[in-house]
């Protein structure tokens, strides 16, 4: 009976076996074409908040802080929120006396140094917001860099900027996983 039992564990134990065998030799051939960079994760992302929506606007700006660790020169390439349809990055530029905001394509950011974001400077455009943001409230962001990936941030709500180390990044979670 016990005998039995066990045999039919074996039985079902090898393909298993098997299975995993013929699993391993890819992924240590995927691992070789992979390596492991330390460069990957030299952006830290800080001071991340944005200003209070005003009346009905769907419309803001955030503000982080982008250092670069690494030996590598990165850009931001692209942000997004699950709160907004889109987040452009823009920046000040004068006119004669009038501000304008322009568009820009990426942030550079060379290695040891940092890019600030601030009022009347670069500034991401938070578009489309599905509701208004109150003090005190946070706005997920997710950037994304050229080399670091996509980096998650908590951006909170609040009409002056927080202090320089509010707010530090995370890496982001992989494609679908959610908390
Ligand atoms: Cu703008």
């Amino acid at each position: 009976m016990l005998l039995d039992r066990l045999k039919g564990c074996l039985r079902w134990r090898m393909p298993g076996v098997m299975r995993f065998g013929l699993l391993i030799v890819p992924i240590l051939a995927w691992l070789e074409m992979t390596p492991l960079r330390a460069e990957d994760a030299a952006i830290t992302v800080s001071r991340a908040w944005a200003r209070p929506t005003i009346g009905a606007s769907a419309t803001t700006a955030g503000y982080v802080t982008l250092r670069n660790s690494g030996s590598k020169p990165d850009r931001l390439v692209a942000a997004q929120s699950e709160l907004a349809s889109a987040i452009e990055i823009h920046m000040h530029v004068m006119d004669g006396d009038i501000a304008r905001m322009r568009r820009v394509d990426d942030v550079a950011i060379a290695p040891g140094q940092s890019a600030e974001f601030n009022p009347g400077g670069l500034h991401l455009m938070v578009l489309g917001l599905k509701r208004p943001l109150k003090a005190g409230e946070t706005l997920p962001l997710k950037l994304t860099f050229q080399t670091a990936g996509v980096l998650a941030v908590n951006a909170v709500v609040s009409m002056t900027a927080p202090p320089d180390d509010a707010a530090a990044s995370v890496q982001a979670p992989a494609a679908g996983h959610q908390h």
